[in-house]
């Protein structure tokens, strides 16, 4: 094998395998910034809602297991209810006042719970939903890229060691 070819091969097997270290290492990090809105710690995060006929903003409220949340909701126009099933919540909202729940610890298991509104508010009442999302149900499939390329570049060092040694060998 030519010298320069060998080093060329050399240096992409050790860049390779660095970037997509780099590449993990900052989706890992990513993953562990909280939410702008979270305090951290034990202080409850307070996760504020806007309601309106037929809906909610926002639209999907994220927590991690086991953090202390309080709900802040607020009603744009009407009478409407913020209530969560598994939680036992129901606040009743009149227009235009907050209404803060009690501090929440959210020992629900991970998944997707329903936010509806329970009282009768119109036409779109019974459509009237959002979702609270506990933990990271269901890896999203770019979480996966940073293995994946890991993996790969693991395949390519592990390649390029067994044709540089039987190269080596030939001479
Ligand atoms: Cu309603």
């Amino acid at each position: 094998m030519p010298r320069t070819l060998r080093a060329l091969l050399l240096t992409a097997g050790v860049s390779l395998p660095l970037a997509a270290a780099t590449i993990w290492a900052a989706g890992a990090l990513a993953a562990l910034v909280p939410p702008a809105d979270d305090p951290g710690g034990d202080a409850p995060r307070e996760v504020r809602v806007r309601v309106h006929a037929w809906g909610f903003s926002p639209g999907v409220v994220r927590v991690r297991p086991g953090q202390s949340i309080r709900f802040a909701v607020v009603s744009d126009d009407v009478t409407h209810g913020f209530a969560i099933n598994e939680l036992g919540l129901n606040l009743p909202l009149r227009p235009g006042r907050e209404v803060r729940s009690p501090s929440i610890a959210m020992e629900l298991p991970e998944g997707t719970y329903t936010i509806h509104c329970s009282t009768f508010c119109g036409l779109g009442h019974a459509s009237m939903k959002a979702r609270l999302v506990v933990g990271a149900p269901g890896p999203a499939p770019a979480a996966r890229a940073p293995w994946i390329a890991s993996l790969l570049a693991l395949a390519a060092v592990v390649g390029l060691v067994l044709v540089a040694g039987r190269g080596g060998r030939r001479r």
